[in-house]
């Protein structure tokens, strides 16, 4: 975290300059409430007493008095202002006036808060009471008009229907900061307004399925989602679900093999040792989650506030309702317990190169019996490989480090397998019906921004994903705005903002972004991380957002902050290989699942998991972990530019997954972070509303006073906006549109209106007189 708020507190001038510039002398004249920042960065308000010189005379609560700096101060808002539900309304938009707002609202529990066209959730980290049937129909019949989750949804659905356009809600935010249980909010309020069918029900369980098998408690979130999700929710014509369909993105399969002290690894192992009947422990030969190493090494068994064995029989309920038979949950489970059993596979050295045995025990024959394979294929499958070299077959044992690494891969790939498996499965009993005539929501629940004390390739992809959808936010809210007034030749003084285009770049220039170089690299059968890390450092150290570093770290300069990343397993994790001794025993399984997960891996040879003779050079047309992320970004991009987006940006008051607490740093640092500020900025700079010459023409134009029969449809517009006075920097004239300030455009309304109705009360008039 330090050097994202490095970065960003090295220019604090950006926020603060333009507002201070043209209000200071004001505000020093009139004695406002001004805002002054204490040494330890806080900000507090005080009365200006008196000023000269460049120093100035505050007085702070409770009679206090400071002697600051003028050049310290911004104004801040009357109070009659304080809490407004639109940031816009702000007169003063400086980051204390902002945080102050959003303070004063979340201490009262109202956790929502626009900003202009984007809605600022703040994690509550308790119950609020904002949620159920009765805030559903208040914001379903517009009774209720607060800021809300609902309050989008709604709006998506009505725009939906009415435009009929696919929408598209984007959540984002860092990790803990509340995306997930944004994201079901939202799904509830749409399954409550278009649920009638049943499917909504199936729609809503598939939430607690998915968090069981991808969530995970880490050292920022007890349910950290470790997957990217897209869940398109069909309607049909009458604005009703039809269906819909989950889209999953890149799992931390890491983490089943590995996690980091005091984390865990994916709930589902914990909730199936502590919650399964009897008679399927004994089936699956399931002890308790201490007793397998793979769980055992973080050291963490409990999350607190959860009770694994009652979630462990919500699940259960879940996939019934996603008509997931008993038979295949018991499949489902069997494939869990081997992976737990598989970590606890042992191997034995037997000569001095470090060549391994198997070491034949309960944890290997468990192993074998639940995926369903011979024990001696098992054992093979373990310690040797099997290559071609040229036309010879060899065999090749392996060394105590490669039999981890290929027993490992094994237990990873069957579990991503498995979580694969079960999407699939999920999305045929949500499929939309043939006659798919009606329009969609998406919702994205994507991980967050991260950065850790070390960072690696899993941070190395979810970041570069953010960055994507930064940009797409970017372009949505700010480079589209910009470029109509632009296009229409209105005059316009840029907003700037941080556009995040350079570092795509570094990710994904050819041939020498990071991306390509990774790849490059990964193909090498010599290649190692250290190589690769240098290779980077040879290519992009003239790169600005690059950064090289010692050894096997570089870093790189996000949206976000600059985030060092730790090379070592990059190309391991990237390469993804399960070697093809393992896919083949899957496939000599007598037992269902491991055939399909097998099946799988041979059929699409380009996919990751499949590595078939190392040799033979096949893998060079394999798909990379990072290229396939690539891919399914893009095509991610491509779906959401075809809809109308509604951004909700989640914010984590504290680290602490605290109720009440409000750290300021924190929450400016993401406030900066994800452009609030700078939307707002421009949504209010800017001219919302907008008309053509020849709809503004025909709408107002029988208002003059004048004959306009043969005159242009822009001089019309010119005369109307002269006859009412509207003053000249309300708003803008451009080639083909007419741009309007806020509220402007109320005016003219409001004449039309009294005029229009003076007229139908002129003609009723008339009738009742002729009678
Ligand atoms: P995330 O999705 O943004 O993190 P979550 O949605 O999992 O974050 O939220 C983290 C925790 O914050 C939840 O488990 C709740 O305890 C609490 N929380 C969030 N929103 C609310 C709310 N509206 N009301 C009450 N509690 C809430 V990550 O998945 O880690 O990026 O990868
Ligand atoms: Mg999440």
């Amino acid at each position: 975290p330090d050097s994202v708020s490095s970065r960003l507190s090295a220019n604090p001038a950006y926020y603060t300059d333009s507002i201070w510039s043209d209000t200071k002398s004001s505000a020093v004249k009139k004695k406002l409430q001004v805002w002054c920042q204490l040494s330890n960065g806080e900000w507090v308000l005080g009365k200006l007493l008196s000023s000269s010189g460049g120093e100035s005379l505050i007085s702070l609560l409770e009679d206090k008095v400071l002697h600051v700096s003028t050049e310290d101060l911004l104004p801040a808002n009357p109070e009659i202002l304080d809490g407004v539900d639109d940031l816009m309304q702000l007169s003063y938009l400086n980051e204390p006036s902002v945080l102050y707002n959003l303070q004063y609202r979340y201490s009262q529990d109202m956790i929502y808060t626009k900003a202009g066209p984007i809605l600022v959730a703040i994690n509550p980290f308790k119950d609020v009471h904002l949620y159920g049937n009765e805030y559903i129909e208040g914001y379903r019949c517009k009774s209720l008009d607060s800021p809300h989750v609902y309050a989008i949804a709604d709006t998506a659905i009505r725009e939906m229907m009415r435009d009929e356009v696919n929408q598209s809600i984007i959540i984002s935010g860092e990790s803990g900061a509340g995306k997930t249980e944004t994201a079901k909010i939202t799904m509830q309020y749409l399954a409550a307004l278009g649920g009638g069918s049943g499917i909504e029900h199936e729609i809503l369980q598939t939430n607690p399925i998915l968090e069981a098998f991808g969530n995970a408690k880490t050292a920022r979130n007890d349910n950290s989602s470790r997957f990217g999700k897209l869940i398109e929710i069909h309607f049909n014509v009458a604005g009703k679900i039809s269906g819909a369909k989950i889209q999953t993105f890149l799992l931390e399969k890491s983490r089943v093999v590995q996690c980091a002290d005091g984390e865990r690894s994916y709930h589902i192992f914990y909730q199936l040792c502590s919650g399964a009947p009897i008679a399927l422990k004994e089936k699956l030969n399931l002890k308790a989650a201490r007793e397998y190493n793979y769980l055992q090494q973080s050291d963490c068994f409990s999350v607190s506030g959860t009770n694994d064995a009652e979630r462990f029989h919500l699940l259960l309920e879940a996939l019934d309702v996603v008509h997931i038979s008993k038979e295949d949950q018991d499949n489902v489970f069997a494939m869990l317990a081997s992976v737990l059993w598989l970590g606890n596979v042992n191997f034995v050295i037997i000569d001095n190169e470090d060549h391994v045995d198997v070491m034949q025990d309960e944890a290997l024959s468990t192993v074998a019996s639940l995926i369903g394979c011979g024990l001696e294929e098992l054992k093979l499958a373990l310690c040797i490989r099997r290559m071609k070299v040229g036309t010879d077959d060899i065999v090749q044992k392996l060394t105590l480090s490669q039999a981890i690494d290929s027993r490992d891969a094994l237990a990873k790939s069957l579990y991503a397998s498995l979580f694969d498996w079960l999407v699939e499965r999920i999305n045929k009993s949500l499929e939309v019906g043939k006659c798919r005539t009606g329009r969609s929501i998406s919702i994205l629940d994507i991980y967050g921004f991260e950065f850790f004390d070390k960072n690696s390739f899993e941070q190395f992809c979810i970041n570069y994903a953010n960055e994507r959808l930064q940009q797409h936010f970017n372009r949505h809210l700010f480079k589209l705005e910009q470029e109509e007034y632009i296009q229409d030749g209105i005059d316009w003084t840029r907003v700037d903002f941080e556009d995040n285009q350079a570092c795509l770049n570094l990710f994904e220039k050819k041939p020498l972004g990071l991306l390509s170089l990774l790849d490059e690299e990964s193909t090498f059968p010599n290649g190692t991380d250290l190589t690769f890390a240098d290779k980077l450092k040879e290519h992009l150290n003239s790169n600005s957002c690059f950064r090289a570093e010692r050894g096997k770290a570089f870093g790189v300069n996000h949206y976000a902050g600059e985030v060092l990343y730790d090379a070592s397993g990059f190309l391991e994790k990237n390469r993804d290989l399960l070697h093809m001794d393992s896919i083949l025993l899957l496939a000599s399984s007598t037992c269902q699942l491991p055939q399909i997960f097998a099946s799988k891996m041979l059929s699409q040879p380009d996919k990751p998991g499949c590595h078939p003779h190392r040799s033979s050079g096949a893998d060079s047309q394999r798909l990379s972990v990072a290229m396939k992320f690539k891919g399914q970004l893009f095509q991610l991009m491509k779906r959401l530019e075809s809809t109308t987006p509604h951004f909700i940006r989640c914010i984590k008051p504290n680290n602490m997954q605290l109720p009440g607490a409000y750290e300021q740093t924190l929450v400016v640092q993401q406030l900066r972070c994800c452009g609030v500020l700078e939307v707002v900025r421009i949504s209010r700079s800017g001219f919302p509303t907008r008309l053509s010459h020849q709809k503004f023409a025909r709408r107002y134009g029988f208002l003059l006073r004048q004959s306009v029969a043969s005159q242009t449809p822009l001089s019309v517009s010119i005369a109307i906006l002269h006859q009412f006075n509207i003053l000249p920097e309300m708003y803008q004239v451009g080639y083909t549109k007419l741009f309007f300030r806020t509220g402007q455009i109320g005016v003219l309304e409001d004449t039309r209106n009294r005029v229009l109705h003076g007229i139908l009360s002129f003609q009723s008039c008339f009738r009742g007189y002729r009678a």
